[in-house]
């Protein structure tokens, strides 16, 4: 099928055949001619799991008798996509597969199509897990990924009649699931509750109830590593004892209660990926999921021993912290080493300091996460005094290097007061080694901004890693027809594990001949994706019209609004023969993305966009123009589909706004050209790519801050660009709601009055780079060559240099050694 890939495994089509039908037989129960597509996907998804399984177990091996120190990636979240072609491809396996099932009689696509997606995340903070996980498994260094399998992941979404956003239950785990091990041998107990206290002058933790955390182990396939490593998902089960003790007082049905509250802590992802609302049940996953993962690395590390010495832990595994919601994690440590190995509290902290680094992925300060201190006593009482305590040492420390006694109010980890609350990124930085930012511009806004305080006190801490994206499923698994030209012009398949060779592309943007290559592959892209598109979801996408695409999760900072205001500007142009037919461009628009439930104005984003879509589409004067998509439930597999297809993407935050943005760099890597703000990885992206190449445009954060200074005022940009208010009076005014004029009425009213993330002020620069797009685009050949060198130009945006990045500056540990 291919000519280029992983180490081929010395296994045959005809032999791949006979394995499946062996799984289908003694697995599955059924012959080959009795079997659907979806049981051929679970008897496929068993036989690559027994090639690499020898693997998995020399990896495990080779990572506790050596001296290489592990990583544990510890994330609420791990949004890894569909696993069957990746494991195919990491086996070495992904030509025998296709044979195979062709042989067996059944067509390749319904096999694939018959995995359900696991999405336990929300978006680019779990998609970065994914990938880093792929990456640290490919470069062979030892690690865990340690997460939640949560029986609901991000919900299913879909449009009503309105266009409104409608969420659905999305239980993942209702087919066979054949990837997941559950290891009930390996369970942990997580405890909850209780009080503290006084025993022969120790303290003692007498909790209330405790849970079973269940792990369930995902192998993670290296490409070309021969290594597999482990991503370990706890579920939430209960105990026996809970019934019995419920049962003696009351009835049945109550008698399971506590089974049913102890389950629920793993039931469900929050939906949620910004403004944490401090709800305990997400504090009880963040705890049980940390918690079982400490006991595991202490198991895994010192097996079998009674009494540890746990002064070396440091030099066994460190543990990266995704964002603060595994932050509990740094007193729970305390709390292992102090109360159930016996530590002092300073050998205990040295330990701890030694053992977290955290990793920040916001610059909102409404995104950061804060607990009630009462909260937290109510859950984990003895960690509240532990983290008070940490506290004290912390403002102790600090009164030595600053006299400045109104900082250091402000860098409480705990507020003083009548209802103090824990600031969680605050305890993580204090009690990690290191604080990284995801892009360079983020992680220079966390010092000088966010993090100010501590970056004045702690600046040793600070760096960046900017983020990265796996070449192996957003390259060579999403785009296998582009994988198949670079591999042609580099003379090689190396450099999917080695991508700053797409460097060696950048002489045959001068060579015409390849170009236009390069510009037939996009072009048998948009045409797979319109099929895909009519397939999925019955739109009829015109593959000759230039593909727009803006697919991320729905933010009013992400200035959705911004992109349909343009939108319906540009249709208002057409429609009043403003602009005259030959001289319009034809555009796909295409948006991917969900809303938190409960986010009022996103929501609304949503109805528009899907009105604006119904009104434009439907519309046979704009017919072949302009036409606009929105397909529902946007999701990793949407992503791999459509990111290849897309001429120009959307990257168009707020400045001083996005942290990184990894779709960014998805789309780059696919030929797409970029049109965007400076903000995030942008400005790294366009550095690398040439600005030249990359269609910059708006506010910058100086500016935007500027402005906010001096005191914005929507409603003047307004009433200064026409096409702005023709675009902003035609929302208010019906046309997208069938004559409604209230539908968006909190919209408009935010535009016009508040503004918070100055959509209005950019609106011009936008409309007005526009102009520029088009032109190029009418110049096939000099587009492409453009194109070409943003692939060739975005090989560090690769994953496996944010983790050599990380293992270099932070981690200080490699590969496994031999
Ligand atoms: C927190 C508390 C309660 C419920 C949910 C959350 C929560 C979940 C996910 C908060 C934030 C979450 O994700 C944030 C996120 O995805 N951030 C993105 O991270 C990417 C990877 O670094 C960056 O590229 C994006 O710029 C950043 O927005």
């Amino acid at each position: 099928m291919t000519e280029h890939t992983a180490p081929m495994s010395p296994t045959t089509p005809g032999e791949f055949a006979d394995e499946i039908r062996k799984e289908l037989k003694y697995t599955q129960g059924v012959t080959a001619e009795q079997a659907t597509p979806a049981d051929v996907y679970v008897a496929t998804a068993t036989a690559v799991r027994k090639h690499l399984v020898d693997s998995w177990a020399s990896t495990q091996h080779d990572m506790v008798a050596g001296s290489t120190k592990a990583v544990g990636y510890f994330s609420a979240e791990f949004l890894m996509g569909k696993q069957l072609l990746n494991a195919l491809l990491n086996a070495g396996l992904s030509d025998q597969f296709y044979d195979a099932v062709k042989e067996l009689g059944f067509d390749v696509q319904d096999v694939i199509d018959s995995e359900y997606e696991p999405g336990l995340g929300n978006g680019g903070l779990g998609r970065l897990a994914a990938c880093y996980i792929d990456s640290l498994a490919s470069k062979g260094v030892p690690a865990f990924g340690y997460g939640i399998q949560y029986r609901y992941g991000i919900f299913k979404q879909e449009f009503d009649e309105q266009g409104a956003q409608v969420e659905r239950p999305d239980y993942w785990l209702a087919n066979e699931e054949p990837w997941g091990h559950i290891d009930y041998n390996r369970s942990q107990r997580v405890n909850y509750g209780g009080s503290v206290v006084e025993e022969n002058g120790k303290k003692v933790w007498k909790p209330a109830w405790s849970v079973r955390a269940v792990p369930v182990d995902y192998m993670v396939p290296g490409y070309a590593s021969g290594r597999v490593n482990t991503l370990r998902l706890w579920s939430a089960k209960s105990y026996d004892e809970f019934d019995l003790l419920a049962f003696n007082k009351s009835e049945y049905v109550d008698a399971v209660k506590p089974q049913v509250a102890a389950e629920n802590i793993s039931k469900i992802l929050y939906p949620e990926d910004s403004t944490p609302q401090g709800k305990a049940l997400r504090l009880e996953q963040q705890y049980f999921f940390v918690a079982a993962s400490i006991q595991d690395a202490i198991r895994v590390f010192y097996p079998g021993e009674e009494n540890p010495d746990l002064t070396t832990f440091p030099s066994k595994i460190c543990f990266q912290l995704n964002d603060t919601h595994p932050v509990i994690g740094i007193p729970e440590l305390m709390r292992v080493l102090i109360d159930e190995y016996g530590y002092d509290w300073d050998t205990a902290w040295s330990i701890t300091n030694k053992s977290f680094n955290y990793t920040c992925h916001t610059l909102l300060p409404e995104a950061l996460e804060v607990w009630s201190a009462k909260l937290i006593g109510e859950l984990l009482p003895r960690h509240l005094e532990i983290i008070n305590k940490i506290n004290e040492q912390f403002v102790a420390e600090l009164g030595t290097k600053t006299n400045d006694s109104a900082k250091i109010d402000r860098m409480r980890i705990v507020t003083d007061g009548e209802d103090p609350q824990v600031h969680m990124a605050y305890l993580a930085t204090y009690g990690g080694l290191h604080v990284n930012g995801v892009a360079a511009l983020h992680s220079q806004l966390l010092k000088d901004v966010t993090l100010r305080d501590f970056s004045d006190v702690y600046g040793d801490k600070f760096t960046n890693v900017t983020n990265g994206v796996t070449p192996r499923r957003f390259i060579r698994i999403a785009n296998p027809r582009l994988s198949a030209l670079i591999t042609e012009g580099l003379g090689t398949d190396r450099w999917l594990s080695d991508l700053d060779m797409l460097e060696g592309l950048v002489p045959l943007a001068k060579d015409d001949e390849f170009v236009k290559k390069f510009a037939a592959v996009k072009q048998a892209n948009k045409v797979a994706f319109s099929n895909y598109a009519k397939r999925e979801y019955d739109f009829d996408i015109d593959p000759n019209t230039m593909v727009n695409s803006m697919i991320k999760r729905l933010h009013e900072y992400k200035r959705q609004s911004l992109k349909i205001l343009s939108v319906i500007s540009q249709y208002a142009d057409i429609k009043s023969g403003k602009v005259s037919a030959d001289d319009i461009l034809p555009r796909t628009v295409v948006f991917g993305a969900k809303a938190a439930p409960g986010y009022k104005m996103a929501k609304l984003t949503i109805q528009l966009i899907n009105n604006v879509a119904r009104v434009v589409n439907n519309d046979p004067d704009v017919k072949g123009k302009l036409a606009v998509y929105y397909p529902w439930n946007y999701n990793i597999r949407l992503a791999q589909h459509l990111i290849p297809a897309t001429d120009l993407d959307e990257q168009i935050s707020q400045a001083g706004k996005e942290a990184s943005g990894t779709g960014n760099m998805k789309f780059a890597l696919n030929g797409a050209m970029t049109v965007g703000t400076l903000d995030g990885a942008n400005v790294e992206i366009r550095e690398r790519v040439g600005a030249e190449n990359f269609f910059l445009f708006g506010m910058t954060v100086d500016e935007v801050e500027a402005l906010y200074a001096k005191g914005y005022e929507p409603k003047s940009y307004y009433e200064a660009d026409p096409r702005l208010k023709q675009a902003v009076d035609m929302v208010a005014d019906g046309t997208f709601s069938e004559g409604d004029k209230g539908l968006y009425e909190p919209l408009v009213t935010d535009w016009l009055n508040k503004d918070y993330f100055m959509t209005l002020a950019d609106f011009s620069a936008y409309m007005d780079i526009q102009g520029e797009i088009e032109t190029l685009y009418r110049e096939p050949l000099e587009w492409s060559r453009k194109a070409l060198l943003n692939v060739a130009n975005s090989g560090f945006f690769s994953s496996d240099r944010a983790i050599d990045d990380y293992l270099r500056d932070i981690w200080e540990t490699g590969p496994l050694g031999e």
